[in-house]
């Protein structure tokens, strides 16, 4: 072989999987979605067409980000039981809309919000905008029945004040918007009442123009509920909600913004949704891990179930390890405020945050593949940070393979040095006992 082409082969083959991750085409990533990942429904599928997904170059911002706050909050919030009551309960309509009497938050103050963020060390927010209840959280023209915030006893448009907060806070909007609406009969029969399901899309496209149109620049969409007749994928939808046409239209005021696969469209990213342990090799697409603080429900639920701060950061470097971001859910009170409790556990990830962000924010994921239950690690220049979230039993080292780079040296991310050992199956690194962080041990290498 020609030295100019070794030379050429083996830097492709010391390429660290994530970086030709981000440079790949999109027939590449197409192939690649199609691919089973553990944790992700579906990915890839959905209709598309050229020019309504992002270039990978237009995603890299989204990337770099690793951790949001996601808000659930809305009517849901009085009975306390979960966003999902109104269906769970079989409450008709009329009855769920009384609700909407009582839905005058004084207390809300979406700055506060955005503070609990940044002091957690979010980089970005989502807030719904409009669950399955159909309650709009703003000034919705649109909306079928004026069921909004801004005809109803609140009179407020929470979404105007919400990225107002995150603009000021310099954290990324996102807002979430649910095509389906519970109030239609046409959504659970499309075929046999197309009438009234056209009303519900009517009150979609009217509602996401809105959102997209009168709010500034919104960096995320969050479709959820692309769902017809409470059966099957958003996918198979796809052909009642027409999800080109109506992010073509997004796409009109908005071109930039990064829109998750729930409209039945593929997605610029793809979705792990719930609180299972994030596992297996990184996915080298963009991909986001979305989980409840409160493991009872995304909506305010007075049964606590509060992650650990050990379970918080472990799902955290476990996601971002593997290439994801994480979006992490609270669910304000119906005053608005969020639970003290809560706040005071963000408080934690944000502490610890200030001290290992480096490891984690715009970094990728690599050189080396995870283990799991063990480590994984990330990279950015010529450091590589190790994440140990469990060391085994009665252990203080780790046998990393070759991966093409020398350790040159390395040391407990803002602490002493490690010792760094070379063999024919790659580098072993000592740590001494008192290097060993039960939250998670961070290591800093330099790599050549
Ligand atoms: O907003 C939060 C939840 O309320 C919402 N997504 C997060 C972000 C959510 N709730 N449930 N789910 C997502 C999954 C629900 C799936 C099912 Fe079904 C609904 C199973 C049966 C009914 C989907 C629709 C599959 C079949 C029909």
């Amino acid at each position: 072989m020609k030295p100019g082409i070794k030379l050429l082969m083996s830097l492709f083959l010391s390429l660290p999987f994530g970086v030709y991750a981000q440079n790949m085409g999109a027939d590449e990533r197409k192939s690649m979605e199609k691919a089973n990942y553990a944790g992700l429904k579906n990915p890839g599928n959905g209709v598309s067409a050229a020019g309504l997904n992002l270039p990978p170059e237009k995603m890299q911002w989204w990337e770099d980000q690793k951790f949001g706050m996601f808000i659930h909050w809305g009517l849901y919030a009085i009975p306390a039981t979960g966003e999902w009551t109104m269906f769970n309960q079989k409450i008709p309509a009329d009855e769920y809309a009384k609700l909407a009497d009582q839905f005058k938050p004084k207390n809300f103050d979406a700055n506060v919000w955005a503070k609990v963020a940044k002091d957690a060390g979010m980089k970005y927010m989502v807030m719904v905008s409009r669950h399955h209840d159909g309650f709009a959280m703003w000034n919705s023209a649109a909306s079928y029945r004026h069921f909004d915030s801004w005809e109803t006893a609140a009179h407020r448009d929470f979404v105007k004040e919400y990225t107002n907060a995150c603009r000021k806070a310099g954290l990324k909007a996102g807002i979430y918007y649910s095509p389906l609406d519970w109030r239609f009969p046409g959504y659970f029969d499309p075929k046999g009442l197309p009438e009234n399901a056209a009303l519900m899309k009517k009150q979609t496209y009217g509602q996401v123009e809105e959102l997209m149109k009168n709010y500034g620049k919104i960096d995320i969409l969050w479709y959820d509920g692309g769902w017809l007749a409470h059966k099957g994928s958003d996918a198979d939808a796809a052909w009642f909600w027409e999800p080109l046409k109506l992010n073509a239209m997004v796409r009109k005021y908005q071109p930039d913004i990064v829109i998750n696969p729930r409209s039945g469209m593929v997605g610029d990213f793809e979705t792990n949704e719930g609180g299972a342990a994030v596992k297996g090799p990184i996915i080298p697409i963009p991909w986001e891990k979305c989980l409840n603080l409160n493991g009872s429900s995304w909506g305010y639920n007075t049964t606590q179930n509060l992650m650990s701060l050990k379970d918080i950061i472990t799902m955290l470097v476990n996601t971002v390890d593997r290439g994801g971001n994480m979006l992490l859910n609270i669910g304000p009170d119906p005053d608005g405020v969020i639970p003290p409790a809560h706040v005071a556990r963000l408080k934690e990830v944000g502490t610890w945050l200030k001290k290992y962000g480096e490891s984690i924010y715009a970094t990728r994921p690599g050189p080396f593949q995870p283990v799991d239950g063990f480590y994984g690690a990330t990279q950015k220049g010529n450091k590589v940070y190790i994440h140990i979230v469990k060391m085994p039993d009665g252990s203080s080292e780790i046998n990393l393979p070759q991966i093409g780079k020398t350790v040159t040296s390395g040391k407990v991310l803002g602490g002493m040095p490690i010792k760094i050992l070379h063999d024919q199956s790659g580098t072993r690194l000592v740590l001494t006992t008192d290097q060993l962080d039960p939250l998670c041990t961070t290591l800093e290498l330099n790599v050549k």
